[in-house]
């Protein structure tokens, strides 16, 4: 069967601000929470000291070499770049009335470029990070008045760039806030589930409101939700594995469900009820959620299995999300289970669940590549994986799924998210730097950038 993809199917990658850009503090940003996390969006949080603090503060220096970049991703053939605007750019504490001018322009100057290329901007609004002074001055999302500071961004960007920018994502996979609340919602580790739900709950209200201003601001785009796509399997068909699995998969899904059907679901009334939880939602704010998201965004690495057998849990634990391992699938060198049908599995489990569109808006293999003497990369690993995936991707889609396009993560090596190191890489183009920090950040072309090349020509045909 022809793996022909649709013609208005987009195709691309994706990178994130704070783990490409650098620049850390150039025309007057001000500090993120993510350069307070020198090792990553697990790791501890640390005043900041004079001088080197870790490798985002350069990451591979986007902020000055994204003409470069764009001129590679255009010879690629890439139709849609997904990146996101750094908050502390245009507000750097994050309570301003006023935006920063630089900043603004600075993201001028990218979609622009972006423009003389035909590249469409997909652009995340909060990816990872936010504002340090809300956190200090605030409380991050703990405090109702983060709604309103958020608010006023996302209408100051969406008016500035309404006529360059179509495609909206508000938050990057909001539903790891559970699983990193610092990230998530710029609360202490340890925070009590009742404080990391009411933050939730306040940057699902802001989502919402961010929705509203961009159907009011620009009539003709489109904004989405980003979910971290991170499906659970029951590991034996017994009746309490089932339904374990079911109200694991709920833990992720109920913020899509808020997102998309305008709402909180029934679930969670018992589900807040069973912990002693109370969350203060307001008459407004149920309003307001009812302003629901245009398509669904997500990740997609790894799925992984659910067991109620003790033991079982307790040697799970493989990889960041403590998934037990499915015995059935192979992982990546960190533990991330490698499952191509999962996707196809997930994308018609979204779209039962929601008739809306869906964007795979992240997937990819991170590795330690090797640079041959000749200075060649032979990433064949990262081919043979997102070829994989790209075929459930078309299997989906003939099943009937609405899928907007597809861009996968990391198109150029950048940052680790989890690890805050370099040797993990993701890119079809590589990036000179090693995880001190040390390198000329040079680019240069894997054997994968060539393949990726071939598959947007072909629309597909290639797979
Ligand atoms: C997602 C994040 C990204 C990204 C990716 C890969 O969860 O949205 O920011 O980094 O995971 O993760 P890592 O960088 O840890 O390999």
């Amino acid at each position: 069967m022809s793996k022909q993809f649709p013609k208005e199917f987009l195709w691309g990658g994706a990178v994130a601000a704070n783990q490409v850009e650098g620049a850390y503090l150039t025309d007057g940003k001000g500090l993120s929470t993510s350069d307070l996390q020198p090792q990553g969006v697990f790791g501890p949080v640390q005043e900041r000291v004079e001088g080197d603090f870790g490798i985002k503060d350069v990451a591979i220096d986007f902020y000055h070499r994204y003409p470069e970049d764009m001129k590679l991703f255009a010879e690629m053939g890439f139709t849609v770049l997904r990146t996101s605007i750094a908050w502390t750019r245009i507000f750097p504490e994050g309570d301003e009335l006023h935006p920063n001018e630089a900043g603004l322009a600075f993201y001028d100057r990218l979609f622009d470029e972006m423009a003389k290329y035909g590249i469409t901007p997909l652009v995340t609004l909060s990816h990872y990070e936010m504002p340090y002074g809300i956190v200090k001055k605030h409380g991050g999302w703990g405090s109702r008045d983060t709604i309103g500071f958020f608010e006023n961004y996302a209408r100051t960007v969406f008016t500035r760039y309404k006529d360059k920018v179509k495609y909206w994502l508000t938050f990057n996979e909001i539903n790891m806030s559970l699983h990193a609340p610092f990230t998530g919602v710029g609360l202490p580790e340890g925070s009590s589930k009742q404080a990391i739900y009411q933050a939730i709950h306040h940057q699902l209200v802001a989502s919402a409101k961010a929705v509203k201003a961009c159907h009011e601001i620009i009539p003709d785009g489109k904004i989405g939700n980003m979910l971290l796509g991170g499906m659970l399997y029951p590991l034996t068909c017994k009746p309490a594995d089932m339904m374990e699995t079911l109200q694991q998969n709920r833990d992720w899904l109920f913020f899509g469900d808020v997102q998309v059907r305008g709402a909180y679901p029934a679930y969670m009334k018992r589900f807040f009820k069973d912990r002693g939880m109370e969350i203060n939602i307001t008459a407004e704010d149920k309003i307001a959620l009812k302003e629901t998201v245009d398509f669904i965004s997500f990740s997609y690495y790894m799925t992984g299995c659910v067991t109620t057998d003790a033991e079982q849990n307790i040697k799970a634990r493989a990889n960041i999300l403590n998934m037990v391992p499915n015995p059935h699938l192979k992982s990546s060198e960190w533990g991330w289970q490698i499952d191509p049908e999962g996707l196809r599995f997930l994308m018609n489990e979204l779209y039962d669940r929601y008739q809306k569109p869906l964007f795979i808006v992240e997937n990819g293999l991170g590795a330690r590549d090797k640079v041959e003497a000749d200075g060649s990369i032979n990433d064949d690993y990262r081919i043979e994986y997102i070829n994989d995936h790209l075929v459930q991707v078309h299997e989906a889609i003939e099943d009937g799924v609405e899928v907007m396009g597809y861009t996968s993560w990391g198109p150029i090596d950048l940052v680790s998210a989890s690890k805050a190191e370099f040797s993990k890489r993701y890119g079809y183009i590589y990036v000179d730097r090693d995880d001190q920090g040390n390198g000329t950040l040079e680019r240069r072309r894997k054997k994968s950038f060539f393949w990726y090349a071939d598959v947007i020509k072909t629309h597909g045909a290639s797979l």
